[in-house]
């Protein structure tokens, strides 16, 4: 519905409300207030929650006026956008980050001063909203903070879901998960507008009629509906007092209950209606890399773009708006297949709800979307079995069969009646008849991109040929990005500081400036100061570990980090092997412990609570780390550390103090990564394979600051060809022998040689990622890390080239080449 503008006589009420004053006092004021009135408890009686939320609302009250201008001004200018589609936004916490982008943290900190209050204290008290997996869910995260950063007018869509990624526990070494009610508190960040709610439908079926003229109209009469309600969260981007807006969709039923058979004492029944429409925003997929073939997931999906696209349509676009003219006002961008079926349901609202022709609605379609993929793991591109997608979505079906025929039909018509082509190319594929989802948003959009060099290139080469033969310049590359607001300037404030005293404010905007560190790697002064900070990360980190898992950090070690989702491509068993034949040369006494370069490695990684494998793994991690740290023999000079439940508040504590990244997935398996640039970022080398944005950073880094291990993807695709034997790998190689040995001889299972005994045959008769073959390469590697540790000042030197030179990387940088390349929307200063 249209706003109503009240008449508006009294001049107070012609703007939003302006900003408190920016001062220690006005701060402070807006906080008792916020705490008095808006939480109803007195200072002196409040709970560290209620600081906690009245500090919360404080920041935004200084952020609500810009944020309404900017609502305003977007409508009213008209501009083109950004709609960001994404199933998953992994935020993080939020309150450092907006204080940082209202250039509040000073006069926060000392207003809780004046309040007798710890501030970090309320800052524990935030948890985080983990409302993604990983890396895709934090690349959006990224990016809605680069777009407004930017002045891109955007809104971000997506689902508020209640429970997030679940929280990982371990007991005996075994991920047990929890769920993870992080709205049980509240949370201060949000605004629910139940009035903006969309109804979506679902199921039903469709008839078709036909007028005097012969036309012919379908309708959907569907079968049930639920609501979207959305919640809007404040998007700020940094220092330019600009704030953008995040929509995420909660499904709630229309109806609360059936007071008929509520009152026949039916209970249960009573409210099923609600608990079914409900469960639709209840919780996050927990897959990562590999779509769950289930019909709520599907609900999901249609649930939040229907949802999306309505509200584009009723609540963003001009009373007087020509739907022909939609290409110059918005692009969607589909964050990898979730959102695809967007397309279908645009194609509906603009022939079934707005009566536009078929082939005008398609024209304007086909430059309103544009496709992110983030993936080549075959298993992992998304498909729908064609009866699970008709019963729940039928209209959907049909339009999505339409655009396929149609799609077909030019098909013939460029390449003839090459059969085996056109299955290919179909969007549906047989036994069982799937809708292809890659397919159809590849058809369906302007342009479609990989997120690093080598992914876009196997995209194109690899995953859909005959798709970029059919469309030339369809098909290109964005590389992906992460925010140094959140990842540099708050997760490490050290080396910001030091940034800053050597080059000037200015960078955390335009990260390219970080080059002019180059220089101050040759300024022994500097490198001290650098060694430092990275010093005191450890220390900080140390605190943290010690605080939440009860682990000792030795801040002398070198701190060899991996981080990410477990899975076996990322390859966590190939640092495991690593880890276990040290431990081995110890024990066996071929090395002398005294030799070794002390080393701490961390682990941090979730598994998907279906993927038994990965978890295998995980508990095989911690059954080594129990085994080696409590090992005399090592004398501490070898220290697993595997803090559960690894998140992004988490992360940004580890980064910072890492010094080595362990990026090690096989070639040509990870799209791009994105720790890896953060660990970059934060001075970390890196010891990885020509893989994902890897390639990258190597290039601009430098052969010397970086280390380069393992096959190449066309070496492994080489040996595919050949036939890949890993046993043959492990008879050849005495250390991999003895690794896996000592693995399968129960010495990390109390003797019991069956608990682990999955991963070894795995890993010696099916190996699909390859941990044999690059095990020796990978060893060779390692050993040329712990020689170069040995020389503090010139790993000080490596490390400070490495920030120098991958400003590349800032998610900024990314949304520029989105906007050249893809989106054509102008930042509207
Ligand atoms: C890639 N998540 C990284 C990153 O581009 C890349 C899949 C299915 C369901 C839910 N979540 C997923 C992913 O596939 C994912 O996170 N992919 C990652 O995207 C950003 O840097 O290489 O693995």
């Amino acid at each position: 519905q249209e706003s109503t503008p009240a008449a508006a006589s009294h001049p107070l009420a012609l703007a939003p409300v302006a900003a408190p004053p920016a001062s220690v006092d006005g701060f402070v004021r807006e906080f008792l207030r916020n705490l008095n009135f808006e939480r109803g408890v007195a200072l002196s009686s409040s709970a560290p929650n209620d600081r906690y939320m009245a500090l919360a609302y404080t920041v935004r009250d200084y952020l609500m006026a810009r944020w309404l201008e900017d609502q305003a001004r977007q409508r009213e200018l008209q501009a083109k956008g950004v709609c960001y589609l994404s199933a998953e936004y992994l935020l993080g916490r939020q309150l450092d980050n907006n204080l940082l982008a209202a250039r509040l943290t000073e006069v926060a900190t000392e207003a809780m001063v004046a309040c007798g209050i710890d501030i970090d204290e309320l800052r524990q008290q935030e948890v985080e909203p983990g409302l993604g997996n990983g890396g895709l869910g934090r690349l959006a995260a990224c990016f809605i903070d680069s777009l407004a950063t930017m002045s891109v007018p955007s809104i971000g869509y997506g689902i508020r879901y209640e429970y997030g990624i679940f929280r990982q526990t371990f007991v005996d070494g075994q991920q047990v998960e929890q769920p993870d009610a992080w709205l049980t508190l509240g949370s201060p960040w949000e605004f629910p507008h139940p009035e903006a709610a969309q109804k979506i439908f679902f199921g039903g079926h469709t008839e078709k009629t036909t007028d005097e003229q012969g036309v012919e109209t379908t309708t959907w009469v569907p079968g049930w509906h639920v609501l979207a309600v959305p919640y809007n969260y404040m998007v700020p981007g940094y220092h330019n007092g600009r704030v953008n807006t995040l929509r995420l969709w909660r499904a709630v039923a229309s109806n609360a209950f059936d007071l008929r058979i509520f009152n026949s004492g039916d209970y249960e029944e009573a409210v099923r209606a609600q608990t079914f429409a409900e469960n639709i925003s209840k919780v996050l997929y927990p897959e990562d890399s590999t779509p769950q073939g289930k019909e709520l997931r599907l609900q999901q999906q249609y649930f939040f773009v229907a949802a999306s696209i309505a509200d584009f349509l009723d609540h963003q676009l001009s009373a007087d708006f020509d739907l022909e003219n939609l290409p110059e006002r918005v692009i969607f961008q589909l964050n990898d297949t979730h959102p695809v079926i967007a397309v279908p349901e645009f194609m509906r609202v603009l022939v079934d709800e707005r009566g536009m022709e078929w082939d005008a609605a398609w024209a304007i379609t086909q430059k309103c979307f544009a496709y992110t993929c983030h993936t080549l793991l075959p298993e992992a591109l998304e498909v729908w079995p064609v009866d699970l997608l008709g019963r729940l979505l039928p209209r959907h079906l049909e339009i999505i069969y339409r655009i396929n025929e149609e799609f077909l039909l030019e098909v013939r018509e460029r390449f003839g009646d090459d059969e085996l082509r056109i299955r290919n190319m179909s969007i549906i594929s047989e036994n069982p008849r799937s809708v292809r989802m890659a397919y159809l948003a590849t058809v369906a959009g302007a342009k479609v991109n990989g997120v690093a060099e080598l992914h876009s290139q196997l995209l194109r080469e690899k995953v859909l040929p005959d798709f970029d033969e059919f469309y030339p310049g369809k098909f290109t590359n964005v590389t992906n990005g992460v925010t140094p607001r959140r990842f540099v300037r708050l997760a490490n404030p050290g080396l910001a500081g030091l940034i800053t005293e050597a080059l000037g404010a200015g960078w955390t905007v335009d990260l390219e400036r970080l080059r002019g560190l180059e220089a101050f790697a040759e300024d022994p002064e500097f490198r001290v100061k650098f060694a430092e900070v990275k010093r005191a990360n450890k220390r900080i980190l140390s605190d943290v570990l010690r605080e939440r898992d009860g682990f000792v950090l030795n801040e002398d070690h070198l701190l060899d980090v991996m981080v990410k989702r477990l899975h076996e491509y990322k390859r966590q068993m190939l640092k495991l092997l690593h880890i276990v034949t040290e431990y081995e040369g110890i024990v066996s006494g071929r090395v002398e412990a005294s030799s070794v370069q002390p080393r701490t490695f961390i682990f941090g990684a979730k598994a998907a609570p279906g993927y038994a494998m990965a978890k295998r793994i995980i508990h095989l991690i911690n059954a080594v780390g129990s085994v080696v740290n409590d090992d005399p023999r090592v004398e501490g000079r070898l220290k697993v550390l595997f803090p559960p439940n690894y998140n992004v508040t988490l992360a940004e504590r580890v980064i910072p103090a890492a010094d080595l990244s362990e990026q090690i997935s096989l070639a040509g398996k990870e799209a791009s990564g994105t720790g890896n640039m953060k660990f970059a970022l934060n001075g970390a080398l890196t010891i990885g394979t020509d893989d994902g944005a890897n390639v990258e950073i190597r290039e601009l880094v430098g052969d010397d600051n970086f280390f380069l291990f393992g096959m190449t993807e066309p070496e492994v695709e080489a040996l595919w060809a050949k036939g890949y034997k890993p046993a043959e790998f492990y008879q050849a190689d005495s250390g991999l022998r003895r690794a896996i040995d000592l693995i399968a001889s129960g010495a990390f299972s109390d003797g019991d040689r069956s608990v682990f005994e999955p991963v070894v045959s795995n890993l010696l008769y099916d190996d699909r990622f390859m941990v044999l073959a690059d095990y020796s390469s990978y060893i060779a590697e390692q050993a040329k890390v712990d020689a170069a540790y040995g020389d503090q000042d010139a790993w000080t030197r490596a490390s400070i080239l490495n920030v120098a030179r991958t400003g590349f990387f800032s998610s900024d940088r990314s949304i520029r080449d989105y906007i050249d390349r893809i989106w054509h929307t102008p930042p509207i200063l």
